[in-house]
Parts: structure tokens; sequence; C-alpha cells
């Protein structure tokens, strides 16, 4: 999994908004509508103050990140949730947090980043919950998918997630990865998917993508009037490239809002294991 660095988050917190403005723009959704759409929930099925939700910084691994702890808590504040930074971390963290009774805990470690709901003991994973909010942007941004041609690059944990949840909308999907083993492996499960061997014929072949890579997209590869929908990190577009097509990324808010929405989502639901 790719790691942010303090850079990519630093400055999270105070552009909430702009980004807001953005996907209103070219989505017709706030950040909580799209997350709502991302993970099939109506939006007035919860409502965010009614729910507490600690976010526990976790010191294990390459360690914290500075700002990652700030902007999912912001992220949480701003789709309305009561929402606050544990003083503690690691696991004296997440015993202050089962001890504030709070509903949902947010933790990352390197390898995970998890929205854990209490009451239904059930987890919202940040791969899955923000490959169906980049594809629900993808979505909202070209109107329909059904029979678009769609490519998706990498074919990672959230690259593989986002071609089968692109199937399910009926959009013909294509996959790109330098690893051929990894395209290999998702075809074999969806034989609907078709493989491109040459990642930059692909690209220049796509007015729709989804990059779920971390590796540098060439703006000359890109079509004129092409949608981007990109959470990959790091995020690499020059300006040629965000004139050229429509890039919607943000290193963790859109992703974050998906896990948050879903967790919620699971008490509405009345999950129960
Ligand atoms: O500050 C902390 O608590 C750190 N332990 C957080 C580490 C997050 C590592 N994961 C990532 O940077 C990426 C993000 C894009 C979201 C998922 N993985």
């Amino acid at each position: 999994m790719t790691r942010l660095t303090d850079n990519d988050v630093k400055d999270i917190p105070q552009k909430l908004g702009e980004l807001e403005e953005f996907l209103e723009k070219h989505t017709g959704r706030s950040i909580k509508k799209l997350a709502c759409e991302a993970v099939g929930m109506w939006e007035y099925a919860v409502d965010p103050k009614e729910y507490t939700i600690a976010v526990v910084p976790v010191t294990t691994g390459e360690g914290v990140i500075n700002g990652f702890s700030e902007s999912v808590k912001e992220t949480c504040t701003w789709l309305g949730f009561d929402a606050f930074i544990t003083e503690h971390t690691d696991i004296h963290g997440f015993r202050e947090a089962t001890e504030k009774k709070v509903n949902i805990i947010f933790m990352a470690d390197d390898d995970d980043f998890v929205a854990y709901n209490l009451q239904a003991r059930k987890c919202a994973y940040n791969s899955m919950s923000t490959a169906k909010a980049y594809l629900a942007a993808l979505a909202a941004a070209t109107d329909l998918l059904v029979k678009k041609e769609v490519l998706v690059v990498g074919a990672g944990r959230v690259g593989s997630r986002m071609a089968t949840l692109l199937l399910a909308k009926g959009a013909n999907v294509t996959i790109t990865d330098i690893d051929l083993e990894k395209c290999k492996a998702i075809q074999k499960e969806y034989p609907r998917v078709k493989i491109a061997e040459d990642v930059r014929e692909a690209i220049r072949n796509h007015k729709y993508i989804l990059n779920a890579s971390p590796a540098h997209i060439e703006t000359e590869d890109i079509q004129e009037g092409a949608i981007i929908s990109s959470p990959g990190v790091p995020n690499t577009f020059d300006a040629e490239a965000y004139k050229k097509a429509l890039i919607i990324h943000d290193p963790l808010v859109i992703g974050t809002a998906a896990m948050a929405m879903e967790s919620a989502y699971f008490s509405y639901l009345g999950c129960r294991k």
C-alpha cells in the first residue's frame, strides 16, 4: 500500500471547502452525498450528529504521519460526525476510545486503515471504500457507465475492487498494470475483464480512467477531455494534464468519508454477527 507523506496531508483540513466545490461542480455531489452513494446508502439514513468517532494515532511500523489523524478527524467533522483524536496512541488510545464509549474508531497502520463500528462489530476498509467512492465519482462525472469503455490502471487491492465494481455497473472494463500476473489473476476470476499489456497505449486509448496506481501517467498519453478518477498517491498529474482532462483526486478525504458513512450505516442496518 502506498504511504502518504506529511506533505500530502498537511493542508487537507483547510482545503475541504475547495474539494466540496470541485465535486459539486463536476459530479453534482457534496463529499457526503458522494460518500453515501459510493457505499449504497440513503443519505438521510443516519444522522452523523448521533455518532461519536475516535481517531487513534498509531505509531507502529513507519510511525505517525503528521496531519493524518487531523485530516481524518476534520473529514468526519465536515460530514457532521462528533469526531476527536484520542490523547493517547495505539492500544492506550484504543482503550481511551472504548472508555469514552464511541460508536466508531478509525485506526491506520502501514498495512490497513479501518473504521470499526463497535455497536455493529464491523469494519469499513479504506481500500474498498476508496474504490467505491472513486467509482461513484467517475459514474457521476460521466452521467452513466453502462456500456462505456473504462480503463483501470493498477491491479492492486483498490484497482481489483474497482474492476469488479465497474462490471456490476455494466461498464466494459480493461485493466492494466506493469505486473501482468496481477491482471491475469483478476481476469481469471472475472473473465469479462480485458487486459491491456501496454499501459501507455491503454491510457492513450481510453477516455474514462480509474487510476489506482502510484505510477506516473504521462500527460502526452492523456486524451483531450478524458475523465480520470484518481485516488492514487502520489498524485503526479501536472498543470497540463489538468487542462486536458477532468482529474478527480484527493489523497485521503473521499476514501475516509466513504469509510465513515459506511461504518455508521452498519448501525442503521443493525448489523449483528
Ligand atoms: O498517523 C498514523 O496513525 C499512521 N500510522 C497512519 C499511517 C497510514 C498509512 N497508510 C497510508 O498512507 C495510505 C492512505 C492513502 C490511506 C490508506 N493507506
